[in-house]
């Protein structure tokens, strides 16, 4: 073959794959071009440089000469319409959005029902002028019985009624293919635990505040109930604390008769009725259970009390000078009553059907 005729078919090659990988208006179209031009097997350019053969053998090295240069040059074309499909530059031939389709409605997320009850209590205790506060939920044994005057052989330390932690060993337990587990202990040695009540964020108030205080704290805490349709082994409660001199359990059926008052939104004359009955708390003396009235029925809310002496001693406050009195509601019944939620199971079994209803 006549160097000319084979140098011809190269410059046809060299253009048609420039306009080729030039156009392509997609990866896919890409990808075709560069099989038809470059493809090892079958591409144009293979079946050229199988041609040179018949190339005269004086022109060979002018032949391979060009050959390797088009080679260059439709490689360096592919890489620029691949560099320039990736940055966005071709757009493609259909419009990405289709304006005349029918519109559809943006769904916006909302609050859990649990977060919302606790919003509004948060906001309505604020107003009474009760402080927000945090505790961990992990914690240790000084703030979640000693300190709230539970001895050691009290029943509400049994490991059936909290949940111990436990660190895995790193050791496989034998025979039984699983890791080993011991203890996890706090700082004092002893075991700590999943909160079981938010009662232990008193503790940690009073310890770094020194009175008055007035505050709530509401967040997870953890038992191992089996679940049913009001027992659920994470729920949420909302604990308060006011402690100051003169504090009397007056002041305790004031506030949540007020705060009950505010959050059924119920004006001027209207109250609702707040009912103690004796009842037992290792950190409260007296104690008592509070129901409220609501819908025509008594509604049990949780537990209360004026604050034992002994957990203003171990906090460092001195009983003759402070009282307080201290509430722990369980504010999944109050959220469920609310909204007349009858299984707690279902606000935590994420269906989105059953919680965009809230
Ligand atoms: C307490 O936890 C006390 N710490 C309350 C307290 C605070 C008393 C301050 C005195 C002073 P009790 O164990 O009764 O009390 O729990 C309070 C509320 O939590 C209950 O009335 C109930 O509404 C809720 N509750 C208890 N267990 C569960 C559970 N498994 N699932 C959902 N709610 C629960």
């Amino acid at each position: 073959m006549a160097l000319k005729d084979f140098l011809a078919e190269l410059d046809t090659l060299e253009s048609d794959a420039r306009a080729a990988l030039g156009s392509a208006a997609d990866a896919g179209a890409l990808e075709a071009a560069r099989v038809e031009y470059l493809g090892a097997k079958a591409g144009r350019l293979k079946a050229i440089q199988k041609g040179m053969g018949a190339v005269d053998k004086a022109d060979k090295p002018a032949a391979g000469q060009r050959l390797n240069a088009v080679k260059q040059a439709v490689e360096a074309a592919l890489e620029d319409a691949q560099a320039k499909l990736n940055s966005g530059a071709v757009k493609s031939a259909a419009p990405a959005i289709d304006a005349t389709r029918p519109g559809r409605p943006v769904r916006r997320g909302r609050l859990h029902p649990i977060t919302q009850t606790i919003e509004r209590m948060k906001e309505i205790m604020g107003r009474l002028g009760f402080t927000a506060v945090e505790g961990p939920e992990i914690e240790d044994d000084w703030h979640n019985f000693v300190a709230l005057n539970i001895p050691e052989i009290h029943p509400a330390r049994d490991p059936l009624d909290n949940f111990y932690l436990s660190v895995a060993s790193g050791q496989q337990a034998e025979g039984s293919g699983q890791q080993e587990s011991q203890a996890a202990l706090g700082p004092d040695g002893k075991p700590l635990l999943l909160r079981s009540q938010t009662s232990t964020v008193q503790i940690r108030t009073m310890e770094t505040t020194p009175p008055p205080v007035r505050i709530v704290s509401l967040g997870r805490v953890y038992r191992p109930d089996t679940a049913d349709a009001t027992h659920y082994p994470m729920f949420h409660q909302m604990e308060g604390l006011c402690v100051a001199p003169g504090v009397t359990m007056a002041d305790l059926k004031g506030v949540l008769q007020m705060f009950w008052q505010s959050y059924f939104g119920l004006e001027g004359e209207e109250h609702v009725d707040v009912r103690f009955r004796p009842s037992f708390f290792p950190f409260t003396e007296p104690s008592v259970e509070c129901d409220i009235w609501h819908d025509g029925r008594w509604m049990e809310i949780g537990g209360a009390g004026m604050v034992d002496p002994n957990v203003l001693r171990a906090v460092g406050y001195d009983p003759e000078e402070v009282t307080g009195f201290a509430f722990g509601l369980g504010i999944e019944r109050i959220c469920m009553r609310q909204h007349g939620i009858t299984d707690i199971r279902d606000l935590y079994a994420n269906d989105v059907r059953f919680l965009a209803q809230f």
